[in-house]
């Protein structure tokens, strides 16, 4: 007994002068700035009006671009809800990090992650709302976590203690009431890093009552290429997210056709009574009136783009809404000098182009991310960033922010350097996809460079595209083998082998052996 205690005693010491000698490396922590990272989900650039949109006006996310910078060329490494929040946390690919897929990954929460490495330095640090990584968070002082993919309405939360809480109320606003929650009982002598995960906009959207009807009044214009065909693109072409096919009635866009249907739905079966009748006296003459339309054919897949919009961004508008309520928390509490403010979507989202919806794909919908921040004193309010970064860069910009020392072996690179020298730019972005299910998307990998894409399908699809993003920025014609463009190909293999061996990504690798 007596030894256990001593070692203990002896463990405590140690502890503590390390701690002590790492802190004494930092700033005075009083100082250091508060980093709000808000994370949402499958939220498309195209509905964002800071990015030109006339779709909608998201005027706080708007907010944060006007007081900081908009990066115009934000991108993901691989377009997919779970991999994404991984390599936010890593800054490490997904063949590093490995969570590779939503299918069978699980995060091993033992790795380094910038939360880690903020907490050691003497950060408190949270997440809230969406994870999606099926393990335990770790490296926080405090999570309130949605279970899987979460819901709308009443959603149910993982607890640091091991329970299950459901919570009444709109997930989006139930996820900004427990942030200030949080945030009014934080220790306020320690600067923090929250994470905000939210779970809007993905499938299927639901809005909030609030937002019911708010874009009934518009007619959306269809994107350049609904009704692409495919031509010279397998991949493409074997696909599963079609509005047209994929998209269903009922569970997306809740015109199940009959009561029974709809209370067996398990979105429908949360809602309680108020929110059923308000949801009902929406959607109820939406029914009643397409069953009287008998649409077929082209009429009925262009009546189920315009409900997906107006689901969608109705969706969208609840999360807007709430991240202007994080800015307001921030000014009402004078955090708002001090605060850094970083708004991400997990990845981007097709809102019709070629006729989808849903991620995945390399080409730009999906691969393209909006990327917002706000950084008072040092970034300049307006800024507009050309420079290619990615979701991959968030873990070593925060630490470079917090200046603790970014580990070798994170793969990104912080995003200050750029935003201060413009020459200093990133010439080519590496991207690589890997499920092979829900959906049908083909596995790839491939680079971007300014004005060119090369992919290598594998797996599902075996093959090559390679796009003019100048000549052709909706990514129709694969010019892959075609004439003229032999020695651009090569180019761009050997830039392609470069960020495999930069990455080292060995599965890329064996595939390009192997053909
Ligand atoms: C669910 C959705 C898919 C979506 C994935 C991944 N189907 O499986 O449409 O692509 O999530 O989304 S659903 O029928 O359950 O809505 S992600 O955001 O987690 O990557
Ligand atoms: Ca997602």
């Amino acid at each position: 007994m007596k030894t256990f205690k001593l070692n203990l005693l002896v463990i405590a010491i140690l502890c503590n002068v390390s701690f002590c000698s790492f802190a004494q490396k930092q700033p005075p922590t009083a100082k250091r700035p508060n980093i709000i990272i808000i994370v949402s989900d499958d939220h498309a650039y195209q509905a964002i009006s800071a990015y030109g949109s006339k779709l909608m006006q998201t005027p706080n996310i708007d907010r944060i671009a006007k007081e900081g910078v908009r990066f115009n060329k934000a991108y993901v490494t691989n377009s997919i809800c779970g991999p994404s929040r991984a390599v936010i946390l890593t800054g490490k690919y997904s063949h590093k990090n490995g969570f590779k897929d939503n299918e069978s990954s699980v995060f091993n929460g033992d790795q380094d992650s910038f939360i880690k490495q903020l907490q050691s330095g003497g950060y408190q640090t949270a997440w809230i709302g969406k994870w999606h990584l099926e393990s335990k968070p770790q490296g926080f002082n405090f999570w309130q976590i949605l279970p899987e993919q979460g819901q709308y309405y009443n959603p149910d939360f993982n607890m640091m203690d091991g329970t299950k809480r459901r919570v009444n109320g709109y997930v989006s606003n139930v996820i900004e009431d427990v942030t200030e929650q949080w945030l009014d009982k934080r220790d306020v002598s320690k600067p923090f890093c929250l994470v905000i995960g939210h779970k809007a906009t993905h499938r299927v959207w639901l809005p909030d009552t609030a937002d019911l009807g708010s874009y009934d009044k518009v007619n959306f214009p269809l994107p350049a290429n609904f009704y692409d065909t495919f031509k010279g693109r397998e991949a493409a072409k074997i696909q599963d997210m079609s509005i047209e096919k994929t998209m269903t009635m009922g569970y997306d866009l809740k015109m199940f056709g009959s009561d029974g249907a709809e209370a067996a739905d398990g979105n429908f079966k949360r809602m309680d009574a108020t929110q059923k009748a308000a949801i009902d006296a929406y959607y109820k003459p939406i029914q009643n009136d397409l069953n009287a339309q008998k649409l077929t054919g082209k009429a009925l897949t262009e009546w189920k783009f315009q409900r997906y919009m107006r689901d969608y961004l109705s969706t969208a508008k609840s999360l807007d809404r709430n991240i202007g309520r994080t800015l307001d928390y921030l000014e009402k509490n004078k955090l708002k000098d001090n605060t850094i403010v970083i708004y991400l979507s997990d990845q981007g989202f097709y809102l019709g182009e070629h006729g989808w919806f849903d991620k995945r794909w390399i080409y730009e919908e999906s691969f393209r991310t909006p990327m917002v921040m706000r950084y008072p004193g040092v970034v300049k309010p307006g800024s507009i960033s050309e420079n290619f970064v990615m979701n991959l860069d968030i873990a070593p910009t925060v630490l470079d922010i917090a200046k603790i020392n970014i580990p070798r072996d994170i793969q990104g690179e912080s995003m200050l350097p750029a935003l201060k020298d413009r020459t200093r730019r990133r010439k080519v972005l590496y991207y690589h996809y890997y499920e092979n299910g829900e959906h049908s998307v083909s596995p790839h990998f491939g680079i971007r460079t300014e004005r060119y894409k090369l992919i290598r399908f594998y797996k599902r699809v075996n093959g090559w595209e390679l796009y003019d993003l100048k000549s052709d920025p909706h990514e129709i014609q694969n010019k892959y083998g075609a004439k003229g463009f032999e020695k651009i190909t090569a180019n761009l293999k050997k830039q392609l082998n470069t960020q495999i061996a930069k990455y080292e990504d060995l599965d890329a690798k064996e595939t390009l052996k192997k053909q």
